[in-house]
C-alpha cells in the first residue's frame, strides 16, 4: 500500500473517532509530535513536585501534611503513567529523562517560579492543578489511546488536587487579615504564570493546526486560557479574592471574561531556561537521578542473579 494511502486511512480513523494503538500505522510526524507532547507532560509532572515537595515538612499541621504528601505522590505516579505512555510510541525512558536534563526537552513554565509562602500550595492547587485539568480534560478524548487513557485517572486526581487547593485558600481568605493577604499575595504572584501554561496565544502556535486536525489537541490554547478564566475569575470572587489583572470584566453579551494582555517577553524568557527556578529545578532532578543510582544499579543486579536462579532451577 502506497503512503498517501496509509495516510488517507489514517486520517479517516481519526475523523470517525477510532483510536490509534501503538502497533497500527501511524505517520512519523504523528509519532514525534506525540513523542514530544507526551514526554514533555511526563517532565511537567516530575520536575511539578518540587516546588510543592519543598512544603511538606512545613505543611501547619498533620492533616495538611497528609493530603500534600498524597498529592506530591500523585504527580509522581502522572509521571510514571506518562513515561509509559511515552514508550509504546517507541522511545527509552531513560533517553527522554537525559533529553530533560540536558535541557533539551521543555516542561511546563509553572514549575519556573518559587513557591514563597503556605498559601502558594493553595494558590498551586487550585490555579495550577486547575488549569491542568482544563488542559488535560480534552487530552482523555485524544487519538492516541495509551494518552488518552492515561488521562482519565490523572483528570481524577487532579480533580482532587484543585478542590484541596481551593479549599487552602478559602480557609485562608476567611482567617486573619494577615492570612488573607498571604492568599491574596499567591494569587497575585501565581495568576499569570497560571495563565502561561496554556501555551502561547494561538497566532504564536506552532504545533496547534497539525496537532487538532490528527484530534490529539481538541481545543486551541486561546480556546482553553477563556475557559480556564471564566471558570475561575467567580471562584476568586466568592472566596474575596482580587484577580490581578485591572482589565478583568465578565462580558454580558459573549458570557465571557475578558482578560488583559500577557506578558509573552517574560512567558518565552521561563520557556527558553532564563525563569527565576529553572536551574534548580533542573539541578535537583539531576541530582536526584545521581542519588537514586545505587537503588537502580542494586534492583538490576538482583533482577540479574533472580534470573539465573529461576535458569538454574
Ligand atoms: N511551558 O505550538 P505550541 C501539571 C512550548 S501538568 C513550557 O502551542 P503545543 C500537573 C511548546 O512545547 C502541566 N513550554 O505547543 C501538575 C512548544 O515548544 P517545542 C503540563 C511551553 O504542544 C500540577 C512551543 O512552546 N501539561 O501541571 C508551554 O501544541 C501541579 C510552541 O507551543 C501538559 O504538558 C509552557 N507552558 O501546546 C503537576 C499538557 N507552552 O516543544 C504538579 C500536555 C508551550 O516545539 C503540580 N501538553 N510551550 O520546543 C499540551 O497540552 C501542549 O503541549 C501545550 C502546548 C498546550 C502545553
Amino acid at each position: 500500500m502506497s503512503n498517501e494511502e496509509l495516510e488517507r486511512q489514517f486520517q479517516e480513523k481519526i475523523d470517525n473517532e477510532i483510536k490509534i494503538e501503538p502497533r497500527d500505522w501511524m505517520p512519523d510526524a504523528y509519532r514525534n509530535l506525540l513523542i514530544r507532547q507526551i514526554s514533555q507532560h511526563a517532565h511537567s509532572e516530575t520536575v511539578g513536585m518540587l516546588p510543592e515537595g519543598n512544603w511538606i515538612t512545613r505543611a501547619p499541621s498533620l492533616r495538611r501534611k497528609q493530603i500534600l504528601l498524597a498529592k506530591v505522590q500523585d504527580e509522581a505516579g502522572h509521571g510514571l503513567y506518562l513515561y509509559s505512555a511515552c514508550e509504546t510510541l517507541g522511545v527509552d525512558r531513560e533517553d527522554t529523562i537525559d533529553d530533560l536534563h540536558s535541557g533539551k526537552a521543555k516542561y511546563s513554565s509553572i514549575f519556573n517560579y518559587p513557591a514563597l509562602t503556605w498559601a502558594d500550595m493553595g494558590a498551586i492547587g487550585w490555579l495550577v492543578d486547575g488549569a491542568a485539568i482544563m488542559n488535560q480534560i480534552p487530552l482523555s478524548r485524544c487519538s492516541y489511546g495509551p494518552y488518552a487513557r492515561s488521562m482519565v485517572r490523572i483528570c481524577k486526581e487532579e480533580s482532587f488536587h484543585q478542590r484541596q487547593g481551593y479549599e487552602i485558600m478559602t480557609h485562608l481568605a476567611n482567617g486573619t487579615p494577615e492570612q488573607k493577604a498571604m492568599a491574596q499575595d499567591a494569587l497575585n504572584r501565581f495568576w499569570w504564570p497560571a495563565m502561561m501554561m496554556f501555551g502561547p496565544s494561538d497566532n504564536d502556535s506552532k504545533h496547534s493546526a497539525q496537532s487538532m486536525k490528527w484530534k490529539i489537541k481538541r481545543f486551541t490554547n486561546d480556546e482553553l486560557r477563556q475557559q480556564f478564566v471564566d471558570a475561575t475569575a467567580p471562584q476568586a470572587e466568592l472566596i474575596g479574592l482580587k484577580v490581578p489583572d485591572a482589565d478583568l470584566k465578565f462580558n454580558e453579551s459573549t458570557g465571557h471574561y475578558e482578560y488583559g494582555e500577557m506578558n509573552w517577553d517574560e512567558f518565552w524568557q521561563v520557556v527558553n531556561g532564563n525563569g527565576p527556578c529553572n536551574k534548580e529545578r533542573l539541578d535537583a532532578r539531576r541530582k536526584a537521578k545521581e542519588d537514586g543510582m545505587w537503588v537502580r544499579e542494586a534492583a538490576a543486579a538482583y533482577a540479574k542473579k533472580q534470573e539465573k536462579k529461576e535458569k538454574r532451577a
